[in-house]
């Protein structure tokens, strides 16, 4: 059966729960999930403030969603929102500027794998960038994440550096990991990434141990795990789950329903349809998005945010989203998995293109604006590869050196 895009939200949690997961992804002011099925990028969200795109002076990093700390964080920044007001503009622009740069960069990231120039095989996030955009808009450089296999897109929405990870990708000391990670394991602690992961299902019992963490040190930071369909059927996942809502931990956990793992659909690898749903399991609520939609994935993070912020608890957030390439690279495998007309369907509802024509009949952003943002994007890009490419690679000698953690 194809797989159709799909767009809703709905809950399920307890009674109370369901409530306050139903505001989550309505924006608050609608009073009924059925109402919520109408709600998409063709609404325009109320500004409340015209500024001028994040600027940041740190080298390598000038084109970055500005990023923040904890205490700088504001109800403002973080697009807090009320029943009458919705993003500035420049949350707008900085959800924009996430995604065209998850974008470009895995483009370039594959075509240079496609070449037999980055050693190894990329997983591409391509067609998912309002997933780890809007969840990243609402996230300080303090509180932290767990990736995947699919996981550079998750850090460059959480401020990662182009030259970092190029260099990473590439295999050279000048990498985020010194060039002993590569693309499965790519970590920066200092951005509160704590690795993309080989393993499938790896990710859970690492964001519920921070946020473990979080609640024991008194602070107000929240982990967000992000993980595929197919990891949610591995018992990692529901440990986790299980612990988190025990202890009422601040943990997000992002399901981000591609409805594919692997080449096996959905339907062949598990019995249900919303991933959400298993949230019930564990007494949190179950939240489903449309994850093609940024601004519909920006409301509902937020409130599953401030919700684990608040100390009430862990949330499941399923985002209803799709790759546009397969499993691995971009040239496509030839395989029979998925149909010509399923993939069209999709790439329609292309988020990055959709909300580039909502910003542009909204009027923050102009044709032109944006000619010149990508042509910005391309010289950073390529300055990036070319850092890549000149820096050395480690030295054998330094082979086991930050292999073990001692601290
Ligand atoms: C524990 C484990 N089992 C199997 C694999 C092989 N594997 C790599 S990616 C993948 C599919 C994962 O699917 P999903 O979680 O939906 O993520 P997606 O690739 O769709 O982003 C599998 C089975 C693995 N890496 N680790
Ligand atoms: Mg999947």
């Amino acid at each position: 059966m194809a797989r159709q895009p799909v767009r809703r939200a709905r809950t399920n949690g307890t009674k109370s729960e369901a409530k306050s997961a139903t505001r989550s992804a309505t924006k608050g002011a609608t009073k009924s999930t059925a109402e919520s099925t109408t709600r998409g990028t063709a609404k325009r969200p109320a500004n409340t403030a015209a500024k001028s795109p994040a600027k940041s002076s740190k080298k390598g990093r000038a084109r970055s969603p500005a990023r923040r700390t904890a205490k700088s964080r504001s109800a403002a920044e973080t697009g807090t929102r009320s029943a009458t007001s919705g993003p500035s503009d420049r949350v707008l622009q900085e959800l924009h500027l996430r995604m065209a740069r998850i974008r470009k960069f895995e483009e370039a990231a594959g075509g240079l794998m496609e070449d037999g120039k980055i050693p190894g095989a990329l997983h591409l996030y391509v067609g998912q960038e309002a997933v780890a955009s809007g969840i990243m808009q609402h996230l300080s450089d303090e509180d932290q994440i767990t990736s995947t296999h699919r996981g550079h897109g998750h850090l460059i929405a959480k401020g990662g550096a182009f030259p970092e990870m190029f260099a990473e990708l590439f295999g050279k000391a000048s990498g985020y990991c010194k060039g002993k990670g590569g693309s499965m394991h790519i970590s920066n602690m200092s951005l509160g990434m704590l690795g993309a992961n080989g393993i499938v299902g790896g990710g859970p019992p690492i964001a519920m141990g921070a946020a473990f963490s979080n609640k024991f040190r008194g602070t107000d930071r929240v982990a967000v795990c992000f993980f595929g369909d197919g990891a949610s059927n591995e018992g990692s996942f529901h440990e986790a789950a299980n612990m988190a809502s025990l202890y009422k931990l601040p943990c997000i956990f992002v399901c981000e329903n591609n409805g594919y793992g692997e080449y096996t659909a959905q339907e062949n690898h598990q019995a249900i349809r919303d991933v959400a749903d298993r949230a019930a399991g564990y007494g949190m609520p179950g939240v489903v998005v449309d994850g093609m939609d940024v601004m519909a994935v920006y409301e509902a993070a937020g409130e599953a945010i401030d919700r684990a912020r608040r100390g009430d608890g862990p949330s499941l957030l399923e985002a209803k989203t799709y790759r546009f390439f397969d499993h691995v690279g971009m040239r496509g495998m030839g395989l029979t998995y998925r149909s010509d007309e399923e993939l069209e369907a999709w790439r329609r509802k292309d988020a990055l293109l959709s909300f580039e024509a909502m910003l542009l009949d909204m009027g923050v952003m102009t044709k032109r604006k944006l000619t010149s943002f990508y042509k910005k994007l391309d010289e950073e890009l390529a300055a990036a590869i070319q850092f890549a490419e000149a820096s050395p690679f480690p030295d054998p000698s330094e082979l086991l050196e930050d292999v073990y953690s001692v601290a």
